[in-house]
């Protein structure tokens, strides 16, 4: 015997379409002690933009207080936001980084 109940709406979906995983944004804010090139170097190294790229990112927040580094999935946005804030308590600086669901 068949299970189909014509009652019961399925959803429809492709069979290559799946849900995305929901993503976080990862953001630096300014401050006035963090020095400009720690910043850069935490955006090299940890979100992987090229120098160029990163100074822009750091002089956006910089001038405008916040500025977006990435956008990703939950666990791996909170391993960039915990490794920033390890890097920057170690080198004795109060750089903030946070994440905001997008
Ligand atoms: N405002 C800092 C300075 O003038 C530089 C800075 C940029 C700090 C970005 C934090 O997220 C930051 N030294």
């Amino acid at each position: 015997m068949s299970n189909y109940d014509p009652d019961v709406e399925e959803s429809v979906e492709s069979d290559l379409e799946v849900d995305e995983p929901p993503m976080y944004k990862v953001m630096l804010l300014n401050d006035d002690y963090t020095t400009m090139e720690f910043v850069v170097e935490v955006l090299v190294y940890v979100f992987k933009k090229s120098p160029e790229e990163a100074t822009r990112i750091m002089l956006n927040v910089h001038r405008k207080g916040v500025g977006v580094c990435g956008i990703y999935p939950f666990e791996v946005a909170e391993t960039k936001v915990n490794t920033v804030e390890t890097l920057a308590r170690e080198n004795g600086f109060p750089l903030k980084c946070i994440m905001e669901r997008e």
